[in-house]
């Protein structure tokens, strides 16, 4: 018998507090819902209803409540499918987040003399609030009312406790939906904030799209698998019961703003302060890696190369949200099918991964010497409903690791050999220092080489099938300077070898 203790548990919580242009068009809503249903590993702190070059002055907080009202009628359900020490917030609590942003467009809402809206005086008290513990400001809209509240903080704050609080934000906006986006990034370029950007209303060129957008925009033909976003199959999975029913049937695609929480969620695969490592919600790199790009400042689209469907490869930006369509969307139905029950055994929970005896969901991390090889062992995994059996898939997620577009020429390769037949267990072999602690013109040998990543899947054989991951993350050492040379210190080295042959 399953017991709600055996469940993932979710020590912290990372603080969030979403600007909508909800009823612009459905996907807002639609991203709501999915929202809710993961807000038990979240402190959500605020909802506010904003405006957006689509919907330039009026905003729509009333469907923010519709939407609450459907979860209010399942929190009871959906907790008893959470670890006791993780609770659905109640419906209650989230109604008192729900505020208004300005009623009208972009830049016209931030000035020195217009006061901030009450979506902004919330969202200033959330940043000004004494904790040292980051808020994402997931933007689903416009950003006027981000922009209102940091002009009001440099107004009214010393340089030094502005820049103070604005270290404090983590900010994932679906590209820019108004002309706030680019005032922010000029004036405060030391935000950490990821944002495709491109020309305007260009949203196929934009990493987010990933998430169902193949059939509308026409990007990676023949890569991702349309079944899962099909009207179909969201209106058998997800419009069912009384949240899912007030999820509105799509216009152009679903969900387009839900990558900004796909990224945080905890599933053990992304880590949140690094974009480059890629998640859920994608893969961004620092567009200026010259200050402390990797740490603060813009994050914009890169890509990973990834199978499709059709066996081919596909290098995009959009596929480095594609790649996980069939597990965020199973993750999803599984969810709805909480929302159904209050009965552990009718629905299915996700495995919970345990490496070598860490069960956490931080990435694990080791630093080795180039060609060493370890052992991880994941044979203490288990599934929190009885009657599920696991399958172990272990493999480098290489994108993260390159420095360059070619990613198979320049990162060096991990060798993973399972040691036992479920495939648990497995001896990890290091690349040859020439292979992974060489700099990349020079080949010079350097001391510190690759930063490697492995990624653990852990399926379960429930319906819909469910995975946990666990990321292993390797810096490579090289105490020997083994393996440079081939190189030049400048090509002209290289053109006197030649002529002297
Ligand atoms: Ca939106
Ligand atoms: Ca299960």
């Amino acid at each position: 018998m399953a017991s709600p203790s055996q469940l993932q548990t979710f020590p912290s919580k990372p603080r969030v507090f979403i600007l909508s242009d909800i009823s612009n068009e459905p996907d807002d809503a639609e991203s709501l819902v999915r929202y809710l249903l993961y807000s038990n590993q979240f402190r959500t702190e605020g909802l506010v209803a904003c405006t957006s070059t689509w919907m330039k002055n009026k905003v729509c907080p009333q469907d923010m409540h519709k939407i609450i009202d459907g979860y209010e009628k399942v929190v009871d359900n959906l907790n008893a499918h959470a670890h006791p020490n993780d609770p659905y917030p109640t419906a209650q609590y989230l109604r008192s987040l729900v505020k208004k942003g300005a009623e009208s467009y972009g830049m016209t809402a931030v000035g020195k003399d217009i006061p901030l809206s009450e979506g902004g005086e919330l969202l200033l008290e959330r940043i000004k609030a004494p904790t040292d513990d980051p808020l994402w400001i997931l933007c689903w809209g416009g950003t006027n009312v981000l922009a209102s509240v940091l002009l009001k903080i440099h107004l009214t704050h010393s340089l030094a406790d502005a820049a103070k609080l604005r270290s404090k934000l983590r900010v994932y906006t679906i590209s820019d939906q108004d002309d706030t986006g680019a005032w922010i990034r000029h004036h405060c370029p030391d935000i950490f904030y990821i944002c495709s950007v491109h020309g305007w209303n260009q949203y196929g060129m934009a990493a987010w799209t990933g998430i169902s957008g193949d059939g509308w925009y026409g990007f990676d033909k023949g890569g991702p698998d349309p079944t899962k976003i099909s009207k179909e199959w969201i209106k058998e999975h997800i419009q069912i019961g009384p949240l899912g029913s007030t999820y509105p049937d799509f216009m152009f695609i679903p969900e387009g703003d839900t990558p900004t929480f796909l990224y945080i969620i905890q599933n053990g695969l992304g880590v949140p302060e690094r974009p480059e490592f890629g998640s859920w919600g994608g893969r961004y790199i620092a567009t200026d890696i010259s200050g402390k790009g990797v740490t603060n400042g813009h994050f914009s689209d890169t890509v990973d190369e990834v199978t499709g469907r059709d066996g081919r490869q596909y290098k995009s930006n959009q596929a480095t949200i594609w790649r996980w369509r069939d597990a965020f969307q199973n993750d999803f139905a599984a969810r709805m099918q909480w929302s159904l029950s209050s009965e552990l055994s009718k629905a299915n929970h996700h495995p919970v991964v345990d490496i070598n005896g860490s069960t956490g969901l931080e990435p694990l991390h080791f630093e080795l010497e180039a060609g060493a090889t370890f052992r991880l062992d994941a044979s203490a995994s288990y599934d929190p409903d009885p009657n599920d059996s696991l399958t172990f898939k272990w493999y480098q997620y290489r994108d993260p690791s390159a420095t360059q577009w070619s990613v198979h020429h320049e990162v060096g390769q991990l060798d993973i050999k399972p040691l036992n037949e479920a495939g648990s267990i497995v001896e990890v072999t290091l690349p040859p220092p020439e292979k992974c602690c060489v700099e990349l013109i020079s080949r010079a040998a350097v001391p510190k080489g690759q930063l490697l990543h492995l990624v653990l899947e852990v399926k379960d054989n429930g319906s819909p099938a469910l995975i946990s991951y666990r990321r292993v993350i390797i810096q490579t050492t090289n105490e020997k300077l083994l393996g440079g040379g081939g190189g030049a210190d400048a090509i002209g080295d290289v053109m006197r070898d030649v002529i002297n042959q």
